[in-house]
């Protein structure tokens, strides 16, 4: 390796945390969410509706009662949920007693549904099916 190879990876060692700090923040920056449009409304929520998923009647938000054989079977399900909704920084509001799972989804920081809680609501079916 040349003199000059070694001092070029020395140099550029300091700023390794700094290039680090750079990309975890940028990746764990979240995406700006906004309300769904009309359209988005035809087109995303009507597939969770012929899931099961209904509007929730005092405010915009979706709701769905998930039904599973056991305690140990819905704390499972809720763990999945849980582990993805830390991954997007978007968190269900939910109920359970005992095998149920009530869950409401929407967008606090914009006071209604976003493509966060479409994405997350297909998720969740995606996990309940499996
Ligand atoms: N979860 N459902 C939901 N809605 C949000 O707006 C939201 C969230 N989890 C974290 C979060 N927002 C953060 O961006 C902060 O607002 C706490």
């Amino acid at each position: 390796m040349s003199i000059l190879a070694l001092n070029v990876r020395k140099t550029s060692v300091p700023f390794l945390p700094f290039i680090n700090w750079q990309l975890t923040f940028q990746r764990g920056k979240k995406m700006a969410s906004s309300k769904l449009t009309d359209e988005e409304r035809t087109t995303f929520l009507n597939p969770l509706h012929d899931a099961g998923w209904t509007l929730v009647s005092n405010r915009d938000a979706i709701y769905k009662e998930f039904v599973c054989q056991d305690f140990n079977q819905a704390w499972g399900f809720m763990s999945k949920v849980a582990l993805q909704a830390e991954k997007m920084d978007h968190h269900p509001e939910w109920f359970n007693v005992y095998n149920k799972v009530q869950i409401t989804l929407s967008t606090h920081d914009v006071n209604g549904l976003s493509q966060r809680d479409v994405k997350l609501a297909n998720f969740i079916e995606k996990v309940k099916s499996t």
